[in-house]
């Protein structure tokens, strides 16, 4: 029987000592985050651990599901406060007796970090590790991009550090970062392997020659992960440090790295990527549905197999569900079952699953043309054609064949959904699922609270895309929602530029310069012009003749210029390459005449200014109408869903903070 003495280190920090080792625990709700106290608890506990005979070794661990969710980030913002990480890193690195990390769960920025300083790693099989720091515009800033590299090698931390990514505890083992994997929770084993190396030589991190490697791998690691940065500072930052461990003393490395983290913690594109990082945990609290339980769901339905409804089963199988696709006939239902397994297909080339994956995953879905089968859903997703008529009576025929407690959602872009949900005889079932295409890869999904929507259904919705990895975004209803109500201000604003005579390879030249990854006429030639004209002709009736209304699409769209499906739209697309077309500038110059505008040069300054000024003006009458909830669910769908660079924050957070472009 060993003694346990508590001992309080700090308001988060206390050890015991079990068996001749100080088994320290951090215990700062909710995520273990290495705030103030925690950096001096910790600290203490090392050096007390150092001068205390009774203490042969030491374990750090975390309490509850965490070890150390990273730095503080609310603490970003403020001075600084004594100790910084780096020195209690430094101490746990030098400590003369041996620190091992039992990781219990997540092990992030800075809490990979102390674990790298440790001398001996074993995390739980449920703990993920990773340096996430570029996602918020930072590098580490406590040794990682100086550690990590001497235990995977340059090019593997190069491509970890720049992209952010984490790793699951077996992919950790098999890189080296930690030693051993065990089920459950690791502190117990931690505490045995401490006694054990009491005796042995310490291996610290710091102090490891980097392994050899072929100099190519590295540039191609570096030169891939300066092709994704695409106009952020910490990935280029992050990969610079990293290639560097290997040619300076470890102090001197770590000098310029705290150098960096400082110099970006306090940089426009930190700041925004911070608002992103609290605007995600803001958007998962939604007024109404405090203390609101969603319902279990274990299967899912899917409408439509096309590229929108084939996406969204895959994700639903990826996630682990039941899925049982309907198709018209059962042609098209082959034709579903190819697009699903081609897909999976896909997944499997890029690594993501492997034939076992592929395998296990398409016995969990059926695939036929009854819509009866849908009597086993728990909820079920329509993604069929767009058209009101098309899905109200779909909804009319779901509502008789499925359970009285199973949730319907439509996936409409466009369309009411209040009208489709008044098709049933239980409108409080319904809500909107509006996917982005291809919706297995995007991000995005907007839940609509429809009029009758109940809490636990909304809530449903909510968990359900989160278990699918998703961002759910809550907002009501309205033509195009969040997101296309946006998108429809961006594209008339853009025509209005062309109009005033910026060309549209100068308008998308001006986006991407400022971090989209196409600029707009690029994204309506991949989407297609066709819906939108169809649009446009629907409400010319009803079209306030004193608006302005710029005609130059409807000429294209007349011409059969659909877009890239095409091959000609607002560009040609000769062996599928963007290029400017003579017969497109003919039109816009005509258009321009016809209406007497002398085109004027523009600047991209003012391109990006009036772009980004018609979705904020767009967004705050969202926000009037209650659309949306709150500024920042505004710029997560546009980030997420229309590729706004999100080191920028978003249109909202960029007229909030008057930033100019
Ligand atoms: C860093 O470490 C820099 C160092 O290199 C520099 C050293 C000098 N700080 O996500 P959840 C809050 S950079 C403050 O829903 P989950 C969050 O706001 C940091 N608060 O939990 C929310 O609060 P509320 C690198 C934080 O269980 C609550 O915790 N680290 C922090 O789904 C629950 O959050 C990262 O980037 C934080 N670091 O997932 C990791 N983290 O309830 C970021 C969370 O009031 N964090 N909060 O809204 C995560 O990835 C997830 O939170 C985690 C838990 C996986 C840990």
């Amino acid at each position: 029987m060993g003694e346990v003495t508590p001992i309080r280190f700090s308001e988060t920090v206390s050890a015991r000592l079990e068996n001749g080792v100080l088994v320290v625990t951090i215990d700062n709700p909710p995520v273990n985050a290495a705030s103030a106290d925690m950096r001096s608890g910790l600290l203490a506990a090392i050096r007390h651990a150092g001068t205390e005979d009774a203490a042969r070794a030491v374990v750090v661990t975390g309490a509850g599901k965490t070890f150390v969710g990273g730095a503080d980030i609310k603490e970003f913002g403020q001075p600084g406060t004594e100790p910084i990480l780096p020195e209690v890193v430094d101490a746990i690195e030098k400590c003369s007796k041996p620190v091992v990390a039992a990781i219990n769960g997540p092990a992030l920025g800075s809490g990979l970090e102390i674990a790298l300083a440790c001398h001996r790693r074993i995390a739980s099989d449920t703990a993920t590790l990773g340096l996430p720091e570029v996602k918020l515009g930072i590098v580490p800033g406590a040794g990682g991009t100086q550690r990590l590299p001497r235990l995977v090698g340059v090019a593997k931390a190069v491509e970890l550090i720049a992209a952010g990514r984490s790793v699951a505890a077996g992919e950790a083992l098999s890189l080296g970062i930690i030693d051993q994997v065990v089920a459950g929770n690791p502190a117990a084993g931690a505490v045995a392997a401490a006694r054990d190396l009491a005796s042995q030589p310490l291996r610290r991190t710091g102090e490891l020659a980097l392994p050899a490697e072929d100099p190519q791998v590295i540039d191609e690691a570096a030169d891939k992960a300066l092709s994704r940065a695409r106009g952020r500072a910490a990935p280029a930052e992050a990969v610079r440090l990293v290639r560097r461990a290997g040619e300076r003393s470890l102090a001197e490395g770590l000098a310029d790295e705290r150098a960096t983290f400082l110099r970006l913690r306090d940089s426009d594109q930190a700041k925004a990527l911070r608002h992103v990082f609290f605007a995600e945990r803001a958007a998962a609290k939604v007024p109404g549905l405090e203390g609101v339980e969603p319902r279990m769901v274990q299967t899912i339905g899917v409408v439509g197999s096309g590229l929108m409804g084939s996406g969204i089963a895959v994700s639903a199988l990826n996630a682990g569900y039941r899925v049982i696709v309907v198709e018209q006939n059962a042609e098209a239902a082959e034709k579903g079952f190819d697009r699903i397994a081609g897909l999976l297909d896909r997944a499997i080339k890029s690594g993501r699953i492997d034939a076992a994956g592929r395998a296990e995953r398409l016995q969990r879905l059926s695939v036929g043309s009854d819509l009866e089968a849908l009597a086993a859903a728990d909820l079920v997703v329509e993604a069929v054609f767009d058209d009101l008529d098309v899905k109200t009576k779909l909804f009319e025929k779901l509502d008789k064949i499925v359970r009285p407690d199973a949730i319907l959602a439509t996936n409409t872009s466009y369309l009411d959904p209040d009208a489709i949900a008044a098709a049933t005889s239980r409108p409080e079932r319904i809500c909107g699922l509006h996917f982005f295409s291809p919706a297995q890869v995007m991000r995005l999904v907007e839940v609509v609270r429809c009029a009758k929507t109940n809490p636990e259904v909304l809530a449903t919705g909510i968990a359900v895309a989160r278990r699918l990895g998703k961002l759910p975004i809550v907002c009501g209803v309205c033509e195009g929602f969040i997101g296309n109500r946006i998108f429809s201000a961006y594209r008339r604003e853009a025509e209005f530029l062309v109009e005033d005579g910026a060309w549209p390879q100068e308008i998308d030249a001006a986006m991407e310069d400022y971090g989209f990854a196409m600029g707009p006429f690029a994204v309506f030639d991949l989407a297609g012009l066709e819906i939108a004209w169809a649009r446009r002709k629907r409400q010319a009736a009803t079209r306030d003749p004193s608006q302005r209304y710029v005609e130059i699409a409807d000429r294209l769209c007349e011409m059969g210029r659909f877009g890239q499906k095409t091959g000609r739209g607002w560009y040609a697309y000769p062996d599928g390459k963007r290029t400017v077309d003579p017969e497109v500038t003919a039109v816009i110059e005509a258009c321009r005449k016809a209406k007497g505008i002398a085109p004027r040069q523009v600047s991209s300054g003012e391109i990006v200014s009036r772009l980004l000024a018609a979705m904020a003006a767009e967004g705050d009458a969202l926000l009037a109408e209650g659309i949306a909830e709150r500024a920042s669910d505004i710029d997560l769908v546009i980030i997420n869903g229309y590729g706004f660079p999100a080191h920028r924050g978003g249109p909202m957070y960029v007229a909030k903070e008057g930033l100019r472009p």
